[in-house]
């Protein structure tokens, strides 16, 4: 298996998308797709424009749906929802399907929605998609930050690394077998560093202080936490994850 990570759907290669993609949008696209589905929504379909969204989603019965939109960290207005997982309660979305757009994590979700296993992954599912790839044993497998508006962020890049060293314990691969490039050794040492206080690294990233300024301090803490879904959000058809 040759990981390879890259910070921002821009940095993606274009072309053949590889066999597994993880996209990754911790703050917090991501977390809140994996917290619906351990909720038991029906599915997560995932949008880049908001009229497609409206218009896609008018035409599923109304109480078998939910709109989430987020732009700039904030709830796009007539929407149930907007992108906090602290809302995706059971009691909201059991048995219903979540239509979603986000600034980032939806372009990187996007950009490699042609890989035959999408997943999205987040430090809250973080073991279920180590398990996966372990079951998988893909050749190639590409972990794409969502970055923010284009730019490198921590919180993803510190995800990626922990998907990368929860492998690294797990098989008998080596740091320069595992990688594919200098940015999965970047990861893991990121990882390897703030492992102990992830909330920590997540107040210092440009994001978690945005979310903070928003009042959105348990949604940092709550993305914080490794491993406590058992969740694997994988592209049924296109944009469409269950
Ligand atoms: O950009 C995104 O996709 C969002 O996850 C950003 S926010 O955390 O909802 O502000």
């Amino acid at each position: 298996m040759k990981l390879f990570v890259y910070h921002t759907p821009e940095l993606t290669p274009t072309g053949k998308a590889p066999e597994c993609a993880i996209a990754v949008d911790v703050l917090r696209a991501t977390s809140t797709i994996a917290t619906v589905l351990a909720a038991g929504g029906e599915a997560v379909q995932v949008f880049s424009d908001l009229d497609q969204l409206i218009e896609v989603s008018e035409k599923w019965p109304s109480e078998k749906r939910l709109r989430a939109g987020e732009r700039g960290g904030a709830k796009v207005a007539g929407f149930e929802l907007g992108n906090s997982p602290l809302d995706c309660t059971p009691e909201l979305v059991e048995g219903r399907r979540l239509f979603i757009s986000t600034t980032n994590g939806t372009r990187a979700l996007q950009r490699v929605q042609d890989s035959p296993n999408l997943l999205a992954a987040a430090l809250i599912n973080r073991a279920a998609v180590v398990q996966f790839l372990q079951e998988l044993q893909p050749e190639t497998v590409w972990i794409v930050g969502s970055g923010w508006e284009g730019s490198f962020s921590l919180e993803d890049t510190v995800c990626a690394g922990a998907i990368a060293h929860s492998l690294l314990e797990k098989t008998q691969l080596s740091p320069e077998e595992l990688a594919g490039n200098d940015e999965v050794i970047s990861a893991i040492a990121l990882y390897s560093q703030w492992q102990d206080n992830l909330l920590g690294l997540l107040h210092q990233a440009s994001h978690g202080q945005r979310l903070l300024r928003l009042d959105c301090h348990e949604d940092l803490k709550y993305c914080s936490q490794t491993d406590i879904l058992d969740v694997l959000p994988i592209q049924h058809e296109t944009g469409v994850l269950k």
